[in-house]
């Protein structure tokens, strides 16, 4: 399903609900003729503002009713707390999992929820294979990752949170150490984006980081990698800010002016895992805070609270959440909901995902016959270096393999191909289809890449597609 025909759903669904409302409440239909009518649900109000109420989701409380029937009652958008982070779906090396994951997507998508995919690249939650691998081995296995799990639930995935947490606390501004960071240096993060666009071209992309809700040392230094991928065309969509909040972390008074500013750089917003440590009134009103703050800011497209319950949470001694252990709504419910239901703001816009334009232009040949074509891209490009992105299209039958010869010039060095398999002899590199992205239907297309690191930037000379 669309992106635009989610929104549609979920303002139907709020509309739906509305009517019943008013039906129920029999005499006073006429009376409320020309009224906004208060949605009952979280997920409905969100929709009627044109965003979406969200949780974090476990799949292994699924089979408890009070978890199921308040998580379907309340919600429009989940995001699995664990179950697509790296090490549920790739545990061991090019061996995938996605039986949790599924569950709780199945679960979702059956309720017409969206989903948001959390998340691709991190340091937590790693297999210990992956922190192992040597820099060139590291980045094929990141690109595979990415390209795999995107694949799994291509085209019904909202957003992603394509990496996660790669910046550090405090003022230095600078980059966490990870495996990652470490040996691939700060430009992983950018190398992931441009693979998960080539994976999944509808989902949004997001960067995702916590204590970057306010503006700060941390949110700034993510701001300006943000400007700089906007600058530069390095696809991005959207950046989420966590939102975990307690009286050492309060929610911090420029909270709304720093969703703005990053809004401002062209990029949706979202709060992505909120949770608000504490009680009564003080809890309410810090939630109320979040609730305009993303209201106010046109592009702040949904929030999500990171669970369904107390009893639940991550940190259930704070209480954090917006149900008790027992699934009573407490005041913090109440708030969100009023704030939801309250005011008229204008629903966000939400563009589709913008690829950078080619630098090359697309095949003149349209993808009519048989075989394939492939076009070439300079992603980026730096001295002595760039990364260039070949996307193949099957023409007017499907493929089951494909293989493309590219010549360098001389001097010129290959560091690194994703996405295909590649032999070198003298300035000519063919790339075969990786495993996993052999078999196009008509039309259909995929891409890999590669990264030159010596020599200067010519693009290479790309010769005619084979299919197979
Ligand atoms: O730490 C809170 C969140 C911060 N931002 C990224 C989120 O992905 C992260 O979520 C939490 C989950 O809520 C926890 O449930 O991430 C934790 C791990 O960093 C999750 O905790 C882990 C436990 O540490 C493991 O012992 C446990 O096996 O959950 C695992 C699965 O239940």
């Amino acid at each position: 399903m669309s992106i635009k025909a989610l929104w549609h759903t979920a303002a139907r669904k709020a509309l739906v609900l509305g009517t019943a409302g008013a039906l129920a409440a029999g005499g006073a239909v006429v009376a409320l003729a020309g009224t906004a009518e208060a949605a009952s649900s979280l997920g409905a109000a969100a929709a009627a503002k044109g965003r979406y109420f969200g949780t974090a989701v476990a799949n292994n409380h699924l089979g408890e009713t009070d978890y199921a029937s308040a998580l379907n009652a309340e919600f429009n958008s989940v995001t699995p707390e664990n179950e697509m982070k790296w090490d549920a779906v790739e545990p061991n090396r090019g061996s995938f999992n996605y039986t949790s994951a599924d569950r709780v997507f199945d679960h979702a998508k059956s309720r017409g929820m969206q989903v948001r995919g959390h998340t691709l690249v991190w340091h937590s939650q790693l297999p210990g294979w992956v922190g192992s691998l040597a820099a060139a081995d590291l980045r094929t296995a990141m690109n595979n990752h990415i390209t795999q799990v995107m694949t799994h639930y291509k085209g019904q995935i909202y957003a992603w949170d394509v990496v996660n947490e790669a910046f550090q606390d405090g003022s230095s501004g600078a980059r966490r150490s990870s495996p990652f960071q470490d040996k691939l240096g700060n430009g992983f993060i950018e190398e992931a984006f441009r693979t998960a666009r080539a994976a999944d071209p509808a989902a949004k992309l997001c960067y995702n980081d916590y204590n970057t809700d306010g503006v700060n040392a941390k949110s700034t230094a993510v701001y300006n990698m943000v400007k700089d991928f906007k600058s530069r065309g390095v696809p991005i969509d959207c950046v989420g800010f966590q939102g975990h909040f307690n009286s050492q972390s309060p929610v911090p008074a420029d909270f709304q002016a720093n969703l703005q500013r990053f809004a401002d750089l062209g990029v949706d917003v979202q709060m992505t895992e909120v949770d608000i440590e504490g009680s009564g009134t003080a809890q309410a009103n810090n939630y109320a805070t979040v609730v305009r703050g993303c209201l106010a800011v046109t592009r702040c497209t949904g929030i999500t609270v990171w669970g369904v319950t107390d009893k639940y949470s991550w940190r259930a001694s704070g209480t954090p959440l917006l149900l008790d252990g027992s699934y009573q709504k407490k005041p913090a419910y109440t708030s969100v909901l009023d704030v939801l239901n309250g005011g008229t703001t204008t629903p966000p816009t939400t563009p589709p995902p913008t690829t950078p334009p080619p630098t090359t232009p697309p095949p003149t040949t349209p993808p009519g016959g048989t075989g394939c074509v492939a076009t070439y891209t300079t992603e980026q490009s730096w001295t002595g270096g760039y990364n260039g992105t070949v996307t193949i299209t099957a023409r007017g039958s499907a493929i089951n393999g494909w293989s493309v010869p590219l010549t360098f010039r001389s001097g010129q060095t290959v560091s690194t191909v994703w996405n295909g398999t590649s032999t070198m002899s003298g300035t000519q590199m063919t790339v075969r289809n990786a495993p996993y992205n052999g078999s196009l239907g008509a039309g259909a297309s995929t891409s890999f890449g590669f990264t030159v690191n010596s020599g200067d930037a010519t693009p290479p000379a790309v010769g005619a597609c084979t299919a197979s």
